[in-house]
């Protein structure tokens, strides 16, 4: 690893730093965001163990009753970013947004807990009752079917926003009600990288139908008008549910590891909802109209890292991989290139997320797909080293995309780094 970009990666996260937390990226995104701040500990572990506990703490610090966790804590306002606190109005303190993200949190904590030597017993044993409580406040919210899925009831909370797989569910909401505004993204960067104003029209739609109904989050599972089965956040908490058993059995709570292993399982038999038996992949499911969302995205190969895929759909899985590959110069394209709407450069359209990459190679290495695992890995590095820390990357050219400067790119950067130095990774064979 190269060492003069380690030092420019701890420099990222310490300009970032915003006294307990980091925000994603100075101007773009002011606030802390709930799984940047999952992935940022991760990269502050490779050099101060207890400021990478810290920042998962304070995110947890706003936390509410009943064990949500939002998705924005906005422990300063600031009105660079659009929309802010008096757009969510979730009357919280610290001022909140009233939807979710994927819920990475327990497996990062896991990770900084085996980083250390499983020492940290005491911050261990504090943040557990709270990751459980967001644990089964999806289970008990985020779950209509029952099957051990998560329903998405903001595109938002994916941390995908402008995939095109919401494309045909957000089509039909009303934007007719919609309060005029103002959007400071396109200030600070490209147009041609970030959503469209019908998309944000949509935003706002689906946010103001929660802010209408005093964020119950009840009925908006029930009756909001955006409901998606997310293969992303379902794959993510399968993934995490596993972490947090372990979390659990290390600190002897046996009840609640019956209630995680029986969470486990379900997700493990409900997943066949969301294959496409077409594609040949998990994808997302939308839950109004009952369709798949025929899109393969990188989340569709989050699989290995939930541990789940039967033979014939692991090899499928593979396959699109295959093919996939031969048509990028970098992996993981967030949307298919074969797919009509891939747009190289476009918001979570076609672009490379390092997040999202470190998910997907760690959980092929698990799986034994080492080469794959390997290449994706790789390739991260291959485009830190091409352009810099970047929010996002062309699959095309390399080129970064969206902020600059970026947290959670410098630190998986950082993780993969500290792995090469002999530190213990979630990410095998990675450098
Ligand atoms: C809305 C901060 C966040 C990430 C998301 C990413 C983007 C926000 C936005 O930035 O979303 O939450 O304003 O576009 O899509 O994954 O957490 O980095």
């Amino acid at each position: 690893m190269n060492d003069n970009l380690f030092k420019k990666a701890v420099e990222i996260l310490t300009a970032n730093d915003r006294g307990g937390y980091t925000v994603p990226t100075a101007g773009l995104y002011p606030f802390q965001w709930n799984w940047d701040s999952a992935f940022v500990a991760l990269g502050f572990a490779a050099f101060d163990q207890n400021r990478a506990w810290r920042e998962v703490e304070t995110l947890f610090e706003a936390q509410w009753d009943d064990g949500f966790l939002p998705h924005i804590i906005f422990h300063v306002d600031d009105p660079g970013y659009f929309p802010g606190p008096s757009v969510w109005r979730t009357q919280k303190t610290p001022a909140t947004s009233g939807i979710t993200q994927p819920p990475v949190a327990a497996s990062i904590v896991h990770a900084l807990w085996e980083a250390g030597g499983r020492d940290n017993h005491d911050r261990l044993a504090a943040i557990y009752p709270k990751l459980l409580a967001w644990h089964r406040w999806f289970h008990r919210y985020r779950d209509p079917l029952g099957k051990g899925l998560v329903l998405a009831t903001h595109p938002w909370e994916t941390g995908r926003d402008n995939s095109p797989e919401w494309d045909a569910p957000s089509a039909v909401i009303d934007t007719s009600q919609v309060e005029p505004y103002e959007r400071r993204d396109l200030v600070l960067v490209n147009h041609e990288m970030r959503p469209s104003k019908d998309d944000y029209d949509r935003y706002l739609a689906i946010l103001q139908f929660g802010r209408d109904h005093q964020w119950d989050h009840a009925l908006i599972a029930e009756k909001g008008p955006f409901r998606m089965i997310d293969v992303g956040m379902t794959m993510i908490l399968l993934r995490a549910n596993r972490d947090l058993l372990s979390i659990a059995q290390a600190l002897g709570r046996e009840k609640d590891c019956e209630e995680l292993r029986k969470q486990i399982k379900l997700s493990e038999k409900g997943i066949s909802y969301l294959w496409d038996g077409e594609l040949g992949a998990f994808c997302s499911r939308d839950i109004i109209s009952g369709r798949s969302s025929g899109i393969i995205t990188s989340a569709s190969f989050l699989n290995f890292y939930a541990g789940v895929g039967d033979a014939l759909q692991r090899a499928s899985l593979i396959t699109n991989l295959d093919r996939i590959s031969a048509r990028v110069r970098y992996l993981l394209p967030s949307t298919d290139p074969d797919f009509k709407k891939f747009n190289s450069i476009l918001y979570w359209r076609g672009p490379i997320w390092a997040v999202i990459n470190q998910m997907v190679a760690s959980g092929l290495s698990e799986q034994g797909y080492q080469s794959y695992a390997q290449r994706i890995a790789d390739d991260t590095c291959a485009l830190v080293k091409k352009s810099g820390f970047y929010e996002a990357y062309c699959p095309l050219t390399g080129v970064g995309t969206g902020g600059a400067e970026f947290s959670w790119t410098a630190a998986i950067w950082l993780h993969l780094s500290a792995q090469d130095r002999g530190g213990k990774s979630f990410v095998k064979g990675a450098a």
